[in-house]
């Protein structure tokens, strides 16, 4: 059977004029995969209250089988593959609504953390094989995206859906350094690249190749 597969990036935030993940996720959406599987990307505010609402009302609404979350660091120099959410809000820079909560619990009633659902393992294996720099994470952080991967394992936990759900944060796309050459950047495409082999290693492992 044919798997509904969400991608989602965000917004700017933190005073970036752009998102690589914005990027992503329009340039994602209607693709059609090799193995001919099409692709939903949405794009996703930074926000405590918005992103929460929309996110839930997208995995009640669509049911995907596989939500691959993704956003941008700008402290990385490779695709991260996010393999912990925790439970908690510790918000460094106030999100695009100008909330800031402090040490706050996302679900009072939640597990501490959860484990990333995409086998994070296989797709750096993929990923590297195709000379893309990519690495394990063990910190999502604790802002949005931490939040919304937190948000989506405590529902697909809860609700037994989605199968596979999880996070990958990428860094800069040289368009947003070309005045700050210090900063780690990578090419969009290559990043739009990844995201794509990151749902085939994900189906492949699903249907056990
Ligand atoms: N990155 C932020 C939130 C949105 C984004 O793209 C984060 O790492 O939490």
């Amino acid at each position: 059977m044919t798997k509904k597969i969400i991608v989602t990036g965000f917004e700017p935030f933190g005073g970036e004029k752009d998102n690589p993940t914005k990027y992503i996720a329009e340039n994602i959406n209607g693709r059609v995969l090799s193995n001919g599987t099409v692709v939903e990307g949405i794009l996703m505010p930074v926000s405590v209250k918005r992103t929460a609402d929309m996110l839930i009302s997208i995995l009640e609404e669509k049911k995907p089988d596989i939500l691959i979350m993704t956003g941008l660091s700008g402290k990385i120099n490779d695709i991260n593959l996010e393999r912990v959410a925790i439970n908690i809000l510790d918000v460094r820079i106030p999100d695009n609504d100008g909330n800031k909560p402090v040490d706050e619990l996302i679900d009072k009633d939640g597990e501490t953390a959860y484990f990333s659902t995409l086998p994070v393992r296989k797709i750096l294996e993929d990923l590297h094989l195709n000379k893309i720099p990519a690495s394990i994470s063990n910190s999502a952080g604790t802002y949005i995206c931490n939040y919304g991967m937190y948000l989506a394992l405590n529902f697909a936990k809860k609700h037994g859906y989605p199968e596979k759900t999880g996070f990958i944060h990428v860094p800069f796309m040289y368009e947003q350094v070309l005045d700050r050459p210090a900063l780690s950047s990578m090419d969009k495409n290559t990043l739009l690249k990844a995201v794509e082999i990151s749902i085939l290693s994900t189906l492949a492992i699903q249907n056990n190749e």
